[in-house]
């Protein structure tokens, strides 16, 4: 069965334009996937501690075969290869971050993975790429994009 997945990709060190581009190119590499659209490339100011580089984030879709655990799976090797350190920082500033923002229309809440992202409905780096490249949608849980948008301001967001 084929899903939509929509992946929100950030990176704030190390050339963060070309981790992300990187990126995207990577995912032709994961099994039974394909990658259907991309949204242009955005600066945004760090959500979390100010004392950190600018970031780079981007959404896009896919097409998936694979199920949502088997997806982390694979992006995170992709975030690996791009030299990922987890040293516990929270909200600290990364080479890249992948993470699944929707997946078909539906809900997962384990330890391992909340779909869709719990904190994609204030963060204007998701919203407004996701409305580039899927306007009008919805998002289980939380309702539509658009009166999402309306509700946070693309304060600090600037399409590149
Ligand atoms: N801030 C911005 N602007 N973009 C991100 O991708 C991002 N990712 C994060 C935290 C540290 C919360 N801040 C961010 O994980």
């Amino acid at each position: 069965m084929t899903n939509r997945a929509v992946i929100g990709l950030g990176s704030n060190l190390q050339q963060p334009s070309e981790q992300v581009q990187q990126a995207v190119t990577d995912f032709a590499q994961i099994p039974q996937t394909e990658v259907i659209k991309s949204s242009s490339l955005y600066r945004s100011l760090p959500m979390g501690p100010a004392d950190q580089p600018d970031y780079i984030n981007a959404v896009v879709e896919i097409e998936t075969e694979l199920e949502p655990h088997a997806l982390l799976d694979a992006l995170q090797a992709i975030e690996q290869k791009h030299g990922r350190v987890r040293d516990g920082e929270r909200w600290g500033p990364r080479t890249l971050d992948l993470d699944i923002l929707l997946y078909s229309d539906v809900q997962i809440a384990d330890e391992r993975l909340q779909v869709p992202h719990p904190g994609m409905a204030e963060r204007a780096f998701v919203l407004y790429p996701l409305a580039e490249i899927l306007p009008g949608t919805d998002i289980p849980g939380l309702g539509s994009l658009d009166k999402l948008l309306a509700d946070c301001p693309a304060t600090g967001l600037e399409r590149l």
